[in-house]
């Protein structure tokens, strides 16, 4: 479907319209060469399939600063004294960008879209104001909400943490924002609500009681968890995995740990995870690795599509581009059944250097094109089963006599052991990494190729 353009009082990227499909033999920068949103693909349309979502912060506030120099970009909505018609400016163009994307989602957190005021109530109020108007926009657009969250690593009050602080004092500060952001969550109809642990961590072991911060953690999430189902929200919470980034370590260290914390704490029913490729990589894994690992839990629930540079370790938030990465998650995912009531949020931020307003959109362009690729590349994998038949091939002995009685807990140690000292040496059979490898190369730049339009 295509979704009301919206522009308010203020025209914030002029000269721009709805992005348009143009198929793959156009030029124009400011067309979809791949994503066609109506196009049917294995049963569901693209916008089905993928739920594209932009973020609030990295689109509508981060100017391109870094720890070595100011922002390179003015935002014509940041002009004002007043935070509050700043704010209000800033949900317009949001709106407006949303809308000429043509995306279905959007994503933010408490402090992006509302500036926090001089106590805690004055920062609800400022919340609800913005959110009354960000539901007429939705309303009147079409547009809707993936997931909140809020920010508790901003402030210098969460410099310990926020859930995890070791001061109760701002521990009560974190719940009251994570109340005002679910109340905000509700409001808007979010689908999901998203816990990432910026500062839950820690920085230095000497001083930090691991113990109490990781059980405090798990208090906090329980309490976020009654609070949320008590008003009434139906959709799913999410805990966003990260190593390390800004503290030395953080507790969500990859989906594996928060698996097992999750579980830990009995809040494996309502949380699943939200896997950012960029994440997964400074854990030292792929991002596909913890999709997997996600998947295999029953737990994946959304993805923040994004990429680091390979080069170095941060958490530099590209565009996703790099087609093994998008074709390999989406095999993954596809395998799944989808994300559900998850999408594809690109979290992500245009370099320092592009300095164009028409850069933002050119940014998001790609990356929906990137992952529209992949999943027809991905479907088309999934759907001729090679992959799949040589994985079920090589566990095909688990699928019979002993190996089917091992699976079902039929079997002792002491009967692997005289098995192996009755039976022969195994054969070597040969795992073909190289041609498992060539055939997604094979897919990707043969078979899936599309003709120039
Ligand atoms: C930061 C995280 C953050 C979350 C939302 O690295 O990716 O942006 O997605 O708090
Ligand atoms: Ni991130
Ligand atoms: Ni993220």
């Amino acid at each position: 479907m295509s979704r009301t353009p919206f522009v308010g009082q203020q025209e914030y990227f002029p000269g721009i319209g709805q992005i348009q499909y143009e198929g793959p033999g156009s030029d124009n920068p400011l067309s979809f060469k791949a994503y066609d949103a109506n196009k049917v693909v294995g049963g569901k349309t693209m916008e089905e399939h993928l739920r594209f979502a932009v973020c609030y912060w990295h689109t509508f506030c981060a100017d391109g600063a870094d720890p070595f120099g100011p922002g390179t970009r003015a935002h014509p909505w940041h002009t004002s004294d007043d935070k509050m018609v700043n704010a209000r400016n800033k949900l317009d163009a949001a709106f407006e960008f949303f809308t000429k994307m043509n995306v279905p989602f959007y994503c933010f957190h408490d402090r992006d879209m509302a500036p926090e005021g001089n106590s805690v109530a004055e920062s609800e109020s400022n919340l609800a104001t913005l959110v009354g108007l960000a539901k007429e926009r939705q309303d009147a657009t079409g547009m809707k909400l993936l997931w909140g969250t809020a920010n508790l690593f901003s402030h210098p009050r969460f410099m310990n943490g926020g859930a995890t602080n070791p001061n109760f004092d701002v521990v009560t500060y974190a719940g009251a924002q994570v109340k005002a952001a679910l109340d905000a969550t509700v409001a808007l109809g979010g689908q999901n609500y998203v816990f990432w642990g910026g500062r839950e961590g820690y920085a230095c072991l000497l001083n930090t009681n691991t113990a109490k911060e990781l059980d405090h953690l798990g208090r906090f999430l329980t309490m976020a968890r009654d609070y949320g189902r008590s008003i009434g929200f139906k959709g799913t919470f999410l805990i966003e995995p990260k190593p390390m980034e800004p503290m030395y370590h953080q507790y969500d260290v990859d989906s594996q740990t928060v698996i097992g914390f999750l579980r830990q704490h009995g809040l494996e029913k309502d949380f699943k995870l939200n896997i950012e490729a960029n994440h997964a990589t400074l854990a030292g894994h792929s991002s596909a690795h913890d999709l997997q690992m996600a998947v295999d839990a029953g737990m994946l629930g959304s993805v923040d599509a994004n990429r680091g540079n390979p080069q170095n370790g941060w958490d530099t938030d590209q565009f996703p581009m790099d087609m093994y990465d998008c074709v390999q998650n989406m095999i993954i995912v596809l395998a799944a059944g989808g994300l559900g009531n998850g999408g594809f949020n690109f979290d992500a931020k245009v370099r320092r250097e592009s300095t164009n307003l028409e850069d933002l959109f050119v940014a998001h362009i790609g990356g929906m094109d990137a992952y529209a690729r992949a999943l027809v590349i991905a479907d088309r994998i999934n759907s001729e089963g090679k992959l799949e038949a040589f994985k079920a091939s090589r566990y095909s002995s688990f699928t019979k006599a002993n190996g089917q009685r091992f699976e079902a807990g039929e079997l002792s140690l002491s009967d692997l052991r005289d098995m192996a000292a009755n039976g022969s040496e195994p054969a070597l059979e040969s795992g073909k990494q190289e041609w498992v490898e060539s055939i997604l190369n094979d897919y990707m730049f043969s078979r899936c190729s599309s003709k120039r339009g």
